[in-house]
């Protein structure tokens, strides 16, 4: 067996959490090796990053997904018995429910939804004060993800929920108060969900047909059973939840928009640049840090033993950023897609491998449609200026926002 790199510390945790989007990576640089043991929530774990490494992290007879991702995630971001913790004919079920919300009519409306939204919103911005990116997106996503998915949101209502929302995806990852809001913010969702699915089923609470909503509250699983309506709540908010994090994604767009100005003008009318530019938006900025499972069954790779039931994290951000996938991958650099396929095991921000046989996101084409409509409606339909405010990226800290969120002024309509 090849010996396999070890952190010397009894515990990385709390390492893990201050190092944040670098931590898998840092190490590997220095032990000049993609895999590494250390110990996280004192237990041990290997550590991956790389092509290699995904696609063996993505193999379902190797890995499971059940046990595998921290309670403290599953209390804030991903919520329990959801999606993200089945794995065989369970799991196959479950996702085979939430790709069928996705299909391409269905992402068109949401599409149609969301640039209406948008020119309404304009005409708001215009003449208004400063205007913060991502609260202002959250708002907007929150308010059309909620129609689109045939959840009733009365107008006064959006501010809270978009608050609340965002709530959970700022806690995993972080200890105090922030934390707390976002189980606070799990719990009473769940609740207020649980009970709308309820209504649904009984037909006091109609859902549009084919709404994430309906298909949802209806589902029926391998037995015919209906899902219990606190799960029904957890995946209805798997839905809703990530649609309003594309708002960071959406700054991240404008903050490369800012730093690279002479993309502005390359995505105008150009549907590929516009493709290409979202890709490495997707590649270069921090959002997902990592992906967890555990081993199935005990097996070696590459000279190393994998024991059943051992945890192993995937290095999202590392992969994206490995030199030897991406040439220079610190620089921002959209071209470096006009010559290459996409690779599902290179390109990872939203997982890797398959989306209906794997843990593949179920929403990244509905991430990727939204960016490109964000990024022309920023570029084709509006102007601003960008105030001096701290536009740096703090790694340190997931999700790593610019502190505020991109500021813009002076924004005026061209079209
Ligand atoms: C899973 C990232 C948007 C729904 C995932 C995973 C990642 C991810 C890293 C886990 C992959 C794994 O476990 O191996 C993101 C990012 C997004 C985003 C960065 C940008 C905002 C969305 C959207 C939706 C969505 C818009 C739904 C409309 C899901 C679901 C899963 C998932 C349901 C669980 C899939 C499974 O376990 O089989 N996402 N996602 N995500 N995502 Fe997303
Ligand atoms: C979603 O809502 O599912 C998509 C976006 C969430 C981004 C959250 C980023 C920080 C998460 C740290 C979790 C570590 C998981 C092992």
């Amino acid at each position: 067996m090849a010996t396999m790199p070890a952190d010397r510390s009894p515990d990385s945790t709390l390492a893990l959490l201050r190092a944040g989007y670098r931590f898998i990576g840092e190490r590997c640089d220095r032990y000049g090796s993609d895999i590494f043991r250390t110990r996280i929530l004192l237990a041990p774990t290997v550590c991956l990053r790389g092509r290699p490494a995904a696609e063996l992290f993505y193999d379902n007879e190797r890995f499971q997904r059940a046990t595998a991702m921290p309670l403290r995630v599953q209390r804030t971001l991903t919520g329990r018995d959801g999606v993200q913790g089945l794995d065989g004919p369970e799991h196959a079920d479950r996702k085979a429910m939430l790709m069928s919300i996705m299909t391409p009519t269905a992402i068109r409306r949401l599409g149609q939804l969301f640039d209406d939204e948008w020119q309404t919103r304009l005409t708001g911005w215009e003449g208004a004060g400063p205007v913060r990116l991502y609260d202002e997106l959250g708002r907007l996503l929150t308010q059309v993800v909620f129609a689109w998915a045939g959840v009733p949101l009365p107008t006064s209502q959006v501010e809270r929920r978009a608050v609340e929302l965002h709530a959970m995806i700022e806690a995993p990852a972080v200890v105090g108060p922030r934390h707390w809001r976002g189980r606070l913010a799990r719990y009473r969702a769940e609740r207020w969900l649980a009970d709308l699915v309820e209504r649904t089923r009984v037909g006091t609470a109609p859902a549009p047909a084919g709404s994430a909503l309906a298909v949802i509250a209806e589902h029926r699983d391998g037995r015919g059973d209906l899902l219990p309506r606190r799960v029904a709540a957890v995946e209805l908010l798997n839905v809703l939840r990530p649609v309003v994090a594309i708002d960071q994604y959406v700054a991240f767009a404008a903050l490369a928009l800012h730093d690279h100005p002479a993309w502005r003008d390359r995505v105008r009318d150009d549907d590929q640049a516009t493709e290409h530019f979202v890709q490495e938006v997707r590649r270069y900025y921090p959002f997902f840090p990592m992906a967890a499972a555990r081993v199935r069954r005990s097996f070696d790779w590459q000279g190393h033993h994998f024991p059943r039931g051992r945890r192993v994290l995937l290095d999202l951000y590392g992969t994206n950023h490995h030199p030897s996938l991406w040439p220079q991958p610190e620089l921002f650099r959209p071209e470096r897609f006009a010559d290459r396929e996409i690779d599902p095991f290179a390109l990872i921000p939203q997982g890797g491998g398959e989306h209906w046989a794997g843990h593949r996101c179920a929403g990244e084409w509905i991430t990727i449609d939204l960016m490109k409509r964000a990024v022309t409606n920023l570029t084709s339909s509006m102007r601003y200026d960008v105030p001096v405010q701290d536009l740096a990226l703090d790694l340190h800290r997931m999700p790593a926002l610019p502190p505020l969120g991109l500021t813009l002024t002076n924004i005026r309509r061209t079209a």
